[in-house]
């Protein structure tokens, strides 16, 4: 059988969270998930947390939690707009060539934000369809980094 698959996988699904600790906390002792890794990401204005549960393979998809590094960040501003409460900003799916996936998006209409992709957690590549291409779902693409399995 043949695929024309464009994704690989739900790489992982994207909380914005007022308050990082206090979002990990919770989800690493009443939820079980594990972190893996925290970075800050200056560009996207975020500090991020990566959680992962069982064997870690690769295919198991993680939860990210997203904290504003500044009230005017893409995520300071999806938290005022929700009355300063958490909530699922957005959903990430794998791929495995970043340029392969946008021009097959791009070719059947699919709005991608950056023209070129930018650097996401762990090195990674990434970019965001646009909710209004997707449905409503604000969608990010990523091209782990070569290390990253
Ligand atoms: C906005 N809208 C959303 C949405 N944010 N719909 C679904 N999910 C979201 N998260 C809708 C909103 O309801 C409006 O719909 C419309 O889009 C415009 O909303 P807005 O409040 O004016 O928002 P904008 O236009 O200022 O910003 C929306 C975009 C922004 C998508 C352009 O969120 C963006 O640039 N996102 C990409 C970057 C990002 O999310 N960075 C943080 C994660 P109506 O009312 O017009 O119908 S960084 C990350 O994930 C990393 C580092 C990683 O994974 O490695």
């Amino acid at each position: 059988m043949s695929y024309d698959d464009i994704f690989v996988c739900i790489d992982h699904v994207g909380y914005a969270v007022p308050d990082l600790d206090a979002a990990i906390k919770l989800h690493t002792e009443v939820f079980g998930w594990r972190l893996l890794h925290r970075e800050t990401n200056e560009e996207q204005g975020v500090e991020e947390a990566m959680l992962g549960t069982g064997d870690q393979l690769p295919e198991n998809a993680q939860v990210q939690l997203l904290a504003p590094l500044r009230p005017e960040s893409t995520i300071g501003k999806w938290l005022e707009k929700n009355g300063g409460r958490g909530g699922v900003q957005q959903v990430c799916y794998r791929v495995a060539d970043i340029e392969v996936a946008s021009a097959k998006l791009r070719e059947r209409g699919v709005v991608l934000l950056y023209d070129a992709p930018k650097t996401g957690t762990g090195g990674s590549k990434i970019n965001f369809a646009h909710p209004k291409s997707t449905g409503g779902i604000l969608l990010e693409i990523v091209e782990p980094a070569a290390t990253h399995h």
